[in-house]
């Protein structure tokens, strides 16, 4: 019996420890992926250089209702002299590099420094928001306790990544067969070298995760001509700013365990409750400003005072940033105003990604766009909102830890500034109210029709969204412009994104029938086969992109190719090709149950950038513009596009 108790209590000393490992696994992560997160990168298949006549043709077809038809036919001349000609020459040295280059794909480096060499600011220029949607309980959100819960998840996420247990980001064409443990028990069975042919069989397509490398303590640092992607792999603290004041602290302790909840809650207490003033020069400016001052401006900080070199590298290597606002817009117009530009105080623009939250609670995630694409944060997004919702450990009656030492743990970023300095962030303030000023926001959201009925139709639901912005803008200026609609690559090796040339002939015929001259006489079976045209269209083209078979980035290389070489080429000189790339109309979609809202700037002074989205319960779109364009009058005839085409589809399923 003596034997049976010492068994007993060993299994019972067991399950206790088990049980300790699994809460401090359950505090300390997210989840344990069966298949670890990298698995399936060494045998991504590689992004397709594409055939030139098809990306000649492709560049020809996007043209056709942006040109006349004596200007296309001028165009196809030129066209046909470089597919002949040059265009070989230069795609048979992009094909070669590519071979030469097999971690990688024939887009990326030249992507990289399309962001990183662009010496505009980022603020408007490239970062974009979304904005999580709210916590279901309302008493969870507060600044506080949002902030704290959502930290809290980031942290885990980071070390689920970290770790390499943050499950592959997989794609599934028929979840029933795929999403299973069967699924992953295969695949995970399988080396790396071939894992992703093993999930094919499924139907499944494992995406890229190579971006996710710089999601969290990583930091754009400015330098000359071309900025550099900083990241700090061991670093334990998060920043947070409030009134323009830098805060660091340690969320790790020195075993890499998450420190106790408790004191998170006491940290983000005191800061909040720091009456110290914001700094009358906030450096933090300086990431709103053109590159080219805020490289020399850091340069200069580091020479003002050998201590501001740490406390950048602290900012730089944090985690992430918190941005703790004092102000709480309300109006879907000035929430969109605070979360896509700031203050330009609050906040750490070059971060990769910063969790925004304003008085009321409300969160969003603004971020830096050189490193990443929307589907890695949108997935960063989903498993914060999920764990920060399903397993917070803040709650309403959570006690802040009362011996958490936050006035020596927390530590405020004060930096020494010369005159110069200051003159500096002086200007890079005044201009950056001067173009944030200028930027002007209108918002729809329509319940009339959704996801569901267009499905019902048989009509994709992308493709009408794209029209009703094709006919909001064919309606406001009787004429079809660049338009530009973001679609992910990311099934390939290092994959990041294609254009979609959602105006097409297509959408063209369409605006003339609805809004034209023409138009009035069009009956409603023609609309409804011009309805189909469009979705069948824009559908192809979408596929197309999605598997590297646009045209878009193909031209980009290979005019990025001939400007090395000092060529200057007719396909690239015409004013064609800068007309057809001026976008009028930069388009995104993100649609997820975590998300609400989001948005980013035109991306020309005359054009549109339009976030959408479309679910089983309404449609939404957030619009942006300068003081060209009159951004109400483009969500008016959002508005009245849509109600035609309700219209149409209905007196269709009635006939
Ligand atoms: O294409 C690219 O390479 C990157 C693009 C660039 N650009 C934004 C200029 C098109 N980047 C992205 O597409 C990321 C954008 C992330 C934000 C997307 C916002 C989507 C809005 C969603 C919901 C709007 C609903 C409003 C309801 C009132």
């Amino acid at each position: 019996s003596q034997e049976v108790k010492a068994t007993l209590q060993s299994y019972g000393k067991f399950l206790h420890t088990s049980a300790v490992l699994c809460s401090s696994f359950d505090h300390e992560y997210l989840h344990r992926s069966r298949i670890p997160t990298y698995h399936f990168q060494n045998s991504l298949p590689r992004l397709p250089v594409p055939e030139l006549e098809k990306s000649c043709q492709r560049y020809l077809n996007a043209q056709l209702p942006l040109v006349s038809e004596a200007e296309h036919k001028e165009l196809q001349k030129v066209v046909a002299e470089f597919q002949a000609g040059k265009g070989q020459e230069l795609h048979k040295q992009l094909v070669a590099t590519d071979k030469e280059n097999k971690h990688t794909n024939y887009v990326s480096d030249l992507w990289f420094d399309m962001y990183l060499k662009d010496r505009r600011p980022i603020v408007l220029t490239h970062n974009p928001f979304v904005t999580f949607t709210d916590d279901p309980r309302p008493e969870y959100n507060t600044q506080l306790i949002r902030s704290a819960n959502m930290l809290i998840s980031s942290v885990r996420c980071m070390k689920t990544l970290r770790d390499e247990m943050l499950e592959p980001e997989v794609f599934h064409l028929n979840p029933a067969k795929s999403d299973t443990n069967t699924f992953r028990t295969v695949t995970r069975l399988l080396p790396s070298s071939v894992s992703w042919y093993g999930a094919y069989l499924f139907k499944a397509f494992p995406l890229d995760m190579s971006q996710y490398k710089r999601l969290f303590n990583s930091c754009r640092i400015p330098r000359p001509e071309r900025d550099e992607l900083y990241t700090d792999k061991h670093a334990k603290h998060v920043l947070v700013m409030r009134k323009g004041n830098c805060y660091v602290f340690d969320v790790l302790n020195k075993d890499g365990n998450i420190i106790p909840e408790e004191e998170i809650l006491a940290h983000l207490q005191y800061i909040l409750s720091d009456t110290t003033p914001g700094p009358e020069f906030s450096v933090s400016t300086l990431t709103s400003d053109f590159r080219d001052p805020w490289t020399q401006a850091r340069q200069q900080l580091l020479e003002a005072d050998p201590a501001n070199e740490q406390k950048l590298r602290a900012i730089e290597g944090a985690m992430f940033g918190v941005c703790l606002d004092d102000d709480q817009p309300t109006d879907p117009n000035e929430i969109t105003r605070s979360f896509l530009c700031g203050d330009g105080i609050n906040r750490w623009y070059d971060k990769s990604f910063q969790l925004v939250f304003p008085k009321s609670g409300m969160a969003a995630c603004h971020f830096e766009h050189s490193w990443g694409d929307g589907v890695a944060v949108l997935r960063y997004i989903r498993e914060v909102f999920k764990d920060s919702t399903e397993n917070a450990c803040i709650h309403p009656e959570t006690r802040a830890a009362p011996n958490a030492g936050s006035s020596e743990k927390v530590k405020r970023l004060d930096f020494t500034l010369t005159p110069q300095l200051k003159d500096t962030i002086t200007k890079a303030k005044q201009r950056f109210d001067e173009a944030t000023g200028s930027l002007d926001m209108h918002h729809l959201q329509y319940f009339k029709m959704t996801k569901k009925d267009l499905k019902k139709t048989k009509l994709s639901p992308d493709s009408v969204m794209q029209l009703v912005i094709q006919l909001a803008h064919y309606k406001l200026y009787h004429k079809n412009r660049g338009t530009y609609e973001s679609c992910s690559t990311s099934a390939f090796k290092h994959g990041r994104t294609e254009t979609v040339r959602s105006c097409t002939a297509a959408t063209a015929a369409m605006c003339e029938k609805m809004y034209g001259q023409t138009g009035s006489k069009s009956s409603v079976a023609e609309l409804m086969d011009g309805l189909r045209a469009c979705s069948n269209t824009h559908g192809q083209l979408t596929k197309e992109a999605a598997m590297g078979h646009g045209f878009d980035r193909h031209l980009f290389c290979l005019k990025n190719l001939a400007e090395k070489e000092g060529m200057s080429l007719p396909m690239f000189t015409h004013p064609a090709y800068a007309h057809l790339n001026h976008i009028i109309l930069s388009t995104s979609t993100l649609t997820d149950p975590a998300v609400v809202m989001g948005g980013f700037a035109a991306v020309t002074p005359d054009g549109f950038g339009v976030g959408y989205g479309i679910t089983d319960d309404h449609i939404g779109f957030n619009v942006t513009t300068y003081p060209a364009c009159n951004v109400r009058d483009f969500i008016s005839c959002c508005e009245k596009a849509l109600d035609d085409i309700h219209t149409v589809i209905q007196a269709a399923s009635k006939s």
